[in-house]
């Protein structure tokens, strides 16, 4: 058997692990809950916080059950209201009424961590709104602030699953007006690596996992999941973050963020998205080889909504039909090369740790699949042996039908995963065509699904069309319209509401909900969207949705530039 050479860089153990893991839950919880508000200013009030019926088991049993691997529980947010009892402030748990003062919540969601054998991580915001040393002339003592909540958390063998901690999260936000702290990244890093070895690090700097560039959970095509470290800072282009670099050097996972509601506390008048939204934000998240980080905001009594844990459980019911028939499991696989040992039937043995690699040099690659018998389908499934470094970067995938082959999807990248929904199809054979690679490429499975009727793409026109996209100056309110094109005889109300995507709500714009409704024959309708006052040169976007009676949608992609200052 040759020898198959790695190409560099390769994930280390720990995001192998997490590629796996492919979802995590993100908990966002605190002061802020209890304000219904997403970013406080320090000044909140710690004796709103009380949460009568919190239930961290609740929490973890019913992600356990839907599927989710790892939880990120944000322990301190921009208002710098921690939730445990720290040495270094007083402005935790202990200034609440909350269990008389005395409650520890990041005790207590470790307890059912370990309980229920679920990985945990921590969100500690760097940005400290509250802390009196957030503060450039104070920046050493501020420095050596966060560093101590970090030790003070990381070495207590009461926090975590089991003392372990799997990853830590420091968000890159900070708001307009606050100081522009210099932080002693290199410094805290340390902390993490002494005394949690294994966790992976979010950040805006060179660390294990980055951020995707948008907060909508969903990656993009081609997605590398390697970077150039020098490229990274904060001040990185929303563009690299969300493709990696083809000529990285440093593996670096995306991390595809996203919360279940439109805000990522809980706010009583907003709701989880529908299912099909996310299991599209899956196919654009785990499907494009990336985890998926969804947020689950627990409401002001400490629990998640009934409503959501009924949305996670219909997400983790389809997915787990899905993926209940590979419809090409042992079908037979020929390519044009082939190593001994790596043979192509691999791709198709339902193993994923067994690979193909080819015998000799091409400038493309054919596989042809057989299902044996007609099939139809609408989703398939590709890897490479992610573990031996990404390498492809151009494929196209062709089915063939009675007027011959045609084309079924085409992409760039594959990497751990790579998901392809196309319309549903009947054939007995598919061709995949590998044209591009960096390096000999290798590919360990291809599986082929008929998914639930939810998942199913429809060509069908939304008949609806939004006016003037691009619109919006911060500050600004603009008029904002839309256009029906069918159904025009009908009274009809359609949900207009705002999306994230790299704007954060409340920052850049308003969360906004319209229900307008067209009266017969009316074809447009406007709305006032509203945008905040921020300066700096940069440009955000959020979106627009509108959902229609008979649940079609379309959005559209609001851009906002800041002020220059
Ligand atoms: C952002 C924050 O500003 C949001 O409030 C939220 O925590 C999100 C996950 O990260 O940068």
């Amino acid at each position: 058997m040759k020898k198959i050479d790695d190409v560099v860089p390769l994930p280390s153990k720990a995001q192998l692990k997490y590629h796996r893991d492919e979802l995590a839950a993100f908990i966002h919880f605190g002061i802020n809950t209890f304000y219904e508000q997403e970013w406080g200013n320090g000044q909140e009030d710690p004796r709103l916080f009380n949460p009568s019926k919190l239930d961290t088991d609740q929490w973890i049993r019913v992600l356990k059950e839907t599927g989710f691997k790892r939880v990120i529980i944000v322990v301190k947010h921009h208002d710098g209201f921690v939730l445990y009892p720290s040495r270094y402030t007083d402005y935790t748990v202990a200034a609440s009424p909350w269990r008389d003062g005395k409650g520890d919540l990041l005790a207590e969601i470790s307890c059912s961590a370990t309980k229920y054998d679920m990985d945990l991580g921590i969100y500690l915001s760097p940005w400290d709104a509250h802390s009196p040393l957030y503060h450039i002339d104070t920046q050493e003592a501020y420095n050596d602030y966060y560093q101590k909540q970090l030790e003070e958390i990381l070495s207590n063998p009461l926090y975590g699953n089991k003392g372990k901690f799997v990853e830590i999260w420091m968000d890159g936000a900070r708001g307009e007006g606050a100081q522009k702290v210099t932080y002693n990244f290199e410094k805290w890093f340390e902390i993490i690596r002494h005394y949690q070895k294994e966790a992976l690090i979010f950040s805006t700097q060179a660390t294990e996992l980055r951020w995707i560039g948008n907060e909508s959970g969903r990656a993009s095509d081609p997605l590398w999941q390697k970077i150039q470290p020098e490229k990274l800072s904060e001040q990185t282009p929303l563009d690299y973050l969300l493709h990696g670099d083809p000529k990285g050097t440093y593996y670096s996972l995306g991390e595809a963020d996203v919360s279940l509601r439109s805000g990522w506390f809980y706010h009583e008048n907003q709701t989880p998205k529908s299912l099909a939204d996310l299991l599209d934000i899956y196919l654009h998240s785990v499907g494009r080889g990336t985890p998926l980080l969804l947020n689950v905001p627990p409401t002001k009594e400490g629990l998640l909504s009934e409503i959501d844990c009924q949305r996670l459980r219909e997400f983790y019911q389809v997915l787990s039909e899905l993926y209940k028939r590979d419809l090409a499991l042992g079908a037979k696989v020929t390519s044009s090369s082939e190593q001994s040992g790596h043979l192509s039937g691999n791709l198709t043995d339902g193993r994923n740790e067994t690979f193909w690699a080819p015998d000799s040099e091409e400038d493309t690659y054919v596989f042809e699949i057989d299902l044996g018998r007609s099939c139809s389908f609408n989703l398939v499934e590709i890897r490479e042996p992610i573990a031996k470094g990404q390498r492809i970067t151009g494929f196209v995938l062709e089915v063939e039908e009675d007027t011959g082959w045609t084309v079924f999807a085409r992409g760039q990248t594959i990497g751990y995963k790579r998901l392809l929904l196309g319309e549903v199809v009947e054939a007995r054979r598919l061709r995949l065509i590998l044209t591009d690679f960096q390096a000999s490429p290798l590919l360990s499975k291809f599986a082929v699904y008929r998914t639930p009727a939810i998942m199913e793409r429809k060509s069908v026109d939304s008949g609806l069309e939004f006016s003037q996209k691009n619109i919006a100056i911060a500050g600004q309110t603009s008029l904002i319209s839309l256009s029906r094109m069918d159904g025009l005889e009908k009274a009809e109300r359609i949900r207009i509401n705002t999306e994230p995507g790299t704007g954060v709500h409340g920052v850049s714009y308003q969360d906004q909900i319209w229900d307008v409704v067209f009266a017969p024959g009316e074809a447009t309708k406007s709305v006032n969207l509203a945008t905040i006052e921020f300066s700096g040169q940069k440009e955000v976007y959020f979106y627009l949705c509108a959902v229609r009676e008979d649940g079609r949608q379309s959005r559209t992609k609001v851009r906002v530039q800041g002020h220059l200052d």
